[in-house]
């Protein structure tokens, strides 16, 4: 495979619960992604950039070793590659909110359970061995870790083992399975990483300019622009219970003495119990309207 060396290069996953969500992403940052050049890879039209299309596990391996730059990839899959002996060269640049699970221990729902002791001497099944093991040794449990590709939900029923390490978003799948979760080992979303390996400057330039472009769209997501009046004497409890908002701009209201207007980006979620309580503080004319793009 040619890989062009003045454009930086990102690795998604290529189909699963990550992908369109990843496409999204990068869509939102203004990305315009050429369709239909191959299965592999694809050009982005507007931005030196080149998208990989790869399963989710190879993306620590590509981006460590700086055959992308970033990677858009489960925290699960990639601390278990950070615990490999290889020195593994990515770091976590932004935490992305998409493909939130948690990789739980669970026992059968008989099982009798009362803390990680009851692990001692058990064997369970998983496919993040690593991830379990750190668990383990933390806790100063000694136990048997089998290691199952998929499916590792059924290993209590086929006697292959007594508990599973294995990832949890709804709980469907264990109560299908009549298990219940006991313990968490780490709770996961889906994260941006940028390789460590050196690179050439304008790489590193680019590589800026990329991230500052995803944190602009990360920030907007639950960012909301909050416009509203209010008397001069009720300008301080309003400021104080707008979420998130720092450093709201305030300015008189033409031809009515006392009054003002109030502009602030909000970075949390606006509830309509917010804007009641806006209200009672004594704002008037409130309106909440969505941010488009945002550079910060
Ligand atoms: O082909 P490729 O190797 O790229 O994909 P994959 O099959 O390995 O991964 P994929 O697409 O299934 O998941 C990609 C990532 O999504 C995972 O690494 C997690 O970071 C994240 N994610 C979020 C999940 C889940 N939620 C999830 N529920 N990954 C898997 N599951 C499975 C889990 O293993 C279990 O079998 O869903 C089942 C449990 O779901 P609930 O809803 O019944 O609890
Ligand atoms: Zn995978």
């Amino acid at each position: 495979m040619l890989i062009d060396e003045s454009r930086l290069h990102i690795a998604i996953q290529k189909s699963g619960r990550l992908a369109d969500h990843s496409r999204g992403l990068l869509r939102d940052a203004g990305l315009r992604i050429q369709n239909g050049r191959n299965d592999l890879t694809a050009r982005i039209e507007n931005f030196p950039a080149d998208l990989m299309f790869v399963r989710d596990d190879d993306i620590p391996t590509f981006v460590s070793d700086g055959v992308c730059e970033f990677g858009i990839v489960g925290e699960n899959v990639l601390q278990e590659s950070a615990l490999d002996e290889r020195e593994a060269r990515f770091e976590i640049v932004a935490r992305l909110g998409f493909g939130r699970c948690s990789l739980r221990i669970a026992a059968p729902e008989e099982a009798v359970y009362s803390g990680p002791d009851s692990l001692a001497g058990a064997r369970i099944a998983t496919s993040y061995p690593r991830l379990l093991r750190h668990f383990l040794d933390t806790h100063g449990i000694q136990a048997d870790i089998v290691k199952m590709r998929g499916a590792v939900e059924l290993a209590p029923r086929l006697g292959i083992a007594g508990f599973i390490c294995d990832l949890v978003s709804t709980g469907a799948t264990l109560e299908a399975n009549r298990l219940r979760a006991v313990e968490t080992v780490l709770d996961s979303e889906a994260v941006l990483v940028r390789t460590t390996r050196p690179g050439p400057e304008d790489k590193a330039e680019l590589g800026t300019r990329l991230l500052s472009r995803i944190d602009g769209v990360l920030a907007t997501r639950d960012s909301k622009y909050i416009m509203l009046n209010a008397t001069g004497e009720s300008l301080k409890q309003i400021t104080a219970i707008l979420p998130g908002a720092e450093a709201p701009t305030i300015v008189p209201l033409h031809g009515r003495p006392g009054h003002f207007a109030v502009h602030a980006v909000c970075q949390e979620s606006v509830f309509w119990e917010t804007l009641q309580r806006l209200k009672e503080a004594g704002a008037s004319a409130i309106l909440v309207v969505p941010i488009e793009k945002m550079m910060l």
